[in-house]
């Protein structure tokens, strides 16, 4: 019996991670919450501004997640200063890694570009050595990220109930594609989010099928909704102490971003939707809400205009709103200054049965300048416009270039490539973007520095196969 108790305490004392990574963050205030504004805080920092860490620092992140959703979220969690370890298949990795290759060998932009400033660890979930350095994880980090298809998770041991005994602090946050009901175990991508979230029947033109958008909003705009969850799961650990389970649907997600859409819904219940051009073509709107082309989601009548060039380039457009305050500067510009005082344009209300000609006529006028031009001088008024950018001149654009909003990265295998840094800027949290790691890059490092396992531990581990891709033979049989 004695020996069993020594053998189970020696198990417990080599499992245990290494000192250091063992504390669970915590705000000093967590034990006595104090009334009144900023009474409860740390003592201020006296630091410059940029220069005390950053604001996730002390998270650690353990990252299962693949493909784009879950991969937006840790990486925009890494960028805000979280160490995020990603938990990759050995051999295969994230399978992102080897999708849309333009560099021949090396890790495709696809993937480069959802996974900088993470660690990457190879480990099949489903051996067991390698089910012992993932509770291991579990019980050293903060958060665990995944996004699996519904289920896949279970099935690999890690049920809700197991991490919560491993590491009761620990939240765990996922990515599906619907949320409990009738769609709850299907597997889910972008376009299909688009397409369940109101998205695509919104988009497009009447006459035209229902259209998907070229912005991830099913993928990494579920990612950005559950970094949210996640940090607000973290401050709310502050006072309970506990984790929590954080869920972001994908249809969710992208209804959320809808929102507007399903705001039209109930008025239309109530009468035409007098702003969409629709209206003012006297067709009839049916029971749902109609594709509106390219009209304004909001009060402000807007449009795409052909500007200087559009025979030839693509992107020879701007968007042009007819912002009321600012309809006098309008007739000005596009030398229709009757148009101030005519009570037949002078009001919105007057205008709107007649937008597609008056967008006909300020088109006349952008047709004879470059949408560059155009945007100057209309921003000289105050009437807002948004030249048509193509990804070249945004990957070309020197503003942000210099805000760091668009970075050039080097890669040990692809060389130079350029990304979307973090959009997020904050004054005492800077963000640098650094490569996204090869596959398997920092396994030792993580077992050792941030598991503590001694050398012996880890060539065990290692000789398992637990970290390492089956061998050919295995693979086939
Ligand atoms: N070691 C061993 N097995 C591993 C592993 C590892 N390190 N990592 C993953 N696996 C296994 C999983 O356990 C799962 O096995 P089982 O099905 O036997 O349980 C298997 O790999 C496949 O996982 P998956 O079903 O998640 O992957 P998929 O390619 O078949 O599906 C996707 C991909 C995205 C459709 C699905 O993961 C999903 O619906 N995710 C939720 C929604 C989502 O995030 N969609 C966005 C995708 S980006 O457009």
């Amino acid at each position: 019996m004695a020996k069993k108790k020594r053998t189970k305490a020696k198990q417990a004392k080599t499992k245990r991670p290494a000192k250091k990574f063992r504390k669970v963050v915590k705000l000093s205030s967590a034990k006595k919450p104090k009334k009144g504004n900023g009474a409860s805080l740390p003592k201020m920092s006296s630091k410059p501004f940029g220069k005390d860490g950053k604001a996730l620092t002390g998270v650690r992140i353990l990252d299962f997640t693949h493909v784009q959703s879950g991969p937006t979220c840790t990486q925009l969690l890494a960028w805000l200063g979280a160490d995020c370890i990603k938990v990759e298949r050995p051999g295969a990795g994230d399978i992102t890694r080897g999708q849309l290759v333009d560099v021949k060998g090396a890790d495709s932009l696809y993937f480069t570009m959802l996974n900088h400033n993470k660690r990457s660890i190879t480990i099949d979930s489903k051996h067991p050595q390698g089910m012992r350095v993932l509770e291991a994880l579990v019980k050293t980090c903060d958060v665990l990220v995944e996004n699996f298809a519904p289920g896949a998770l279970d099935r690999m041991g890690l049920t809700w109930e197991r991490i919560h005994k491993l590491n009761p602090r620990m939240i765990v946050a996922s990515v599906k594609g619907f949320g409990p009901g009738p769609y709850e175990d299907c597997k889910v991508y972008e376009n299909v989010a688009q397409c369940a979230g109101g998205s695509a029947s919104t988009t497009g033109f009447r006459e035209g099928p229902p259209l998907v958008t070229g912005a991830q909003i099913g993928d990494s705009g579920t990612g950005l909704h559950l970094a949210l969850g996640i940090v607000s799961a973290l401050y709310q650990r502050n006072r309970t102490g506990r984790g929590q389970k954080v869920l972001t649907a994908m249809q969710d997600g992208v209804l959320n971003l809808c929102r507007v859409k399903l705001r039209d819904q109930q008025r239309i219940e109530k009468g035409p939707l007098t702003e969409y051009s629709q209206h003012s073509e006297g067709v009839p709107f049916g029971v749902s809400v109609p594709r509106a082309g390219n009209d304004s989601g909001g009060g402000q009548p807007g449009w795409i205009l052909k500007c200087k060039g559009w025979e030839s380039d693509p992107d020879a457009y701007i968007y042009f709103i007819t912002q009321a305050p600012v309809w006098q500067a309008i007739c000005d510009l596009i030398g229709e200054p009757t148009w101030k005082t005519d009570p037949e344009y002078a009001t919105p209300r007057a205008r709107l049965p007649k937008l597609k000609a008056i967008f006909a006529r300020i088109e006349q006028w952008t047709m004879t300048k470059t949408k560059f031009e155009v945007m100057k001088l209309c921003n000289h008024v105050d009437i807002p416009v948004g030249p048509i950018l193509s990804m070249k001149e945004i990957a070309e654009e020197p503003s942000l270039r210099k805000t760091g909003t668009v970075v050039e990265v080097d890669h040990p295998t692809r060389g130079k490539y350029l990304t979307v840094g973090n959009p997020i800027k904050m004054s005492d949290s800077i963000s640098e973007v650094k490569r996204s790691p090869l596959l398997g890059e920092h396994t030792d490092e993580i077992l050792i520095d941030v598991l503590g396992f001694k050398a012996n531990e880890v060539a065990e581990i290692k000789n398992s196969g637990a970290l390492s891709a089956p061998k050919k033979e295995e693979k086939a049989a």
